[in-house]
């Protein structure tokens, strides 16, 4: 019998409070208290953004992403502490080799997330055995915990080891991938965030059972054309494979306009715009760059790049529409009609990730 996507077996593994676990099994004293990690963190006075937080600052409502003055006056009793990158990329290099044994399909995602193809156990409950066996292996190298889930496919299992954090395993076997996503509330879905759970609420859809119920051309005029796709994630139907990821490049996003043009404000504009999807595709891999670069090509494909390499690695993604606009109105040859403009982020330290540049025209 050949195999077939239902067939397969996926694991996904993600680490819990990655850096503040690591943090508190630096230091035991930690253990318990509402700890938290950022950049600059200067005891809850600085500048900097949450990285992420531990559990118990979690009930205060601290989150990655969030300033950490606002962190600080939600948690004033929170333990505020600097990021410390290549301790947290030691640890992951080493859990990664742990899970790099158990599968030759094996993708590491983020930092601290990686996929496992475990078809080849032959079964769910093989499956499930042998993620405990991981869980166990890398507590006993690492002393910190992670999440499992497994799946038929990857939008599963990612859904799954989020499902019972932390130090959980969840098992959704085929028949009930249904009764799982169903009452799930939708920003659970990867691809939803905030933007266009608003957009969903606002139309009365607030779990996965209301947006496959929903008429699919309405959920189209909502949302345009990735809505079909959004609802087969939705129905976990997920056909991508778990694959080897290239080293690091560059993420970057171009946009080629209809006819060339030399409006300097419009040029500004698209680029706001293709930085704030080359921002989500950063924010979602979890990793820092330090090199901005826009791209200018004028008719003729006569094409101009620029660069600017930050003074260290960030996540900040707001750096990113900065510094791409400085360098185009710095580089910017307003007497040339514009054809193309691109902006791309590279210069990456954390694990591998793969170079992307999504294209489009306009
Ligand atoms: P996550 O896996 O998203 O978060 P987490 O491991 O801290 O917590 P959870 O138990 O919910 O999985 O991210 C992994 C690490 O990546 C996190 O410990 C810190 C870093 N990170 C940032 O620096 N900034 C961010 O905005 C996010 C989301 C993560
Ligand atoms: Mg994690």
């Amino acid at each position: 019998m050949t195999e077939t996507a239902e067939d397969r077996i996926i694991l996904h593994i993600d680490m819990d409070c990655f850096y503040a676990s690591v943090e508190v099994r630096e230091n035991q004293k930690l253990r318990g208290l509402p700890v938290i990690i950022g950049a600059d963190p200067k005891g809850g006075d600085g500048r900097g953004v949450v990285s992420t937080c531990s559990y118990e600052a979690r009930d205060y409502g601290v989150h990655s992403a969030m300033p950490i003055s606002t962190a600080y006056r939600m948690c004033p009793k929170g333990i505020f502490l600097p990021v410390n990158f290549s301790l947290y990329k030691k640890v992951s290099e080493s859990v990664m080799e742990i899970l790099r044994k158990y599968s030759d399909k094996f993708e590491q995602v983020s930092i601290d997330e990686a996929y496992l193809d475990l078809s080849c156990k032959g079964s769910f409950s093989d499956a499930e055995k042998t993620a405990k066996e991981i869980k166990e292996r890398i507590f006993q190298k690492e002393r910190i915990t992670c999440s499992a889930g497994i799946g038929p496919s990857k939008v599963v299992a990612k859904i799954a080891s989020d499902f019972q954090k932390p130090d959980g395993v969840t098992v959704v076997r085929p028949e009930e991938v249904t009764s799982f996503l169903n009452p799930m509330p939708i920003g659970k879905i990867p691809g939803i965030g905030k933007k266009t759970s608003k957009i969903l609420s606002g139309a009365g859809i607030s779990t996965v059972r209301d947006l496959l119920d929903y008429d699919i051309q309405k959920l189209i005029s909502l949302l345009g054309r990735h809505a079909a796709d959004l609802k087969e994630i939705a129905s976990g139907n997920d056909t991508r494979d778990v694959r080897k990821r290239e080293s690091r490049k560059s993420i970057g996003k171009e946009k080629t306009y209809s006819s060339d043009t030399k409006d300097k404000d419009l040029i500004l504009k698209t680029a706001e715009q293709i930085c704030s999807e080359v921002k989500k595709a950063v924010s979602s891999r979890k990793i820092r760059f330090r090199t901005v670069t826009v791209k200018i090509r004028y008719a003729g494909f006569i094409t101009n790049t620029r660069s600017k390499t930050l003074v260290r690695h960030t996540f900040d993604s707001s750096v990113i529409d900065e510094n791409a606009k400085e360098l185009i109105s710095k580089y910017l040859d307003t007497t040339k009609p514009v054809r193309l403009i691109g902006v791309s982020v590279s210069g990456f330290d954390s694990p591998k990730s793969i170079q992307t540049t999504m294209s489009e025209y306009m």
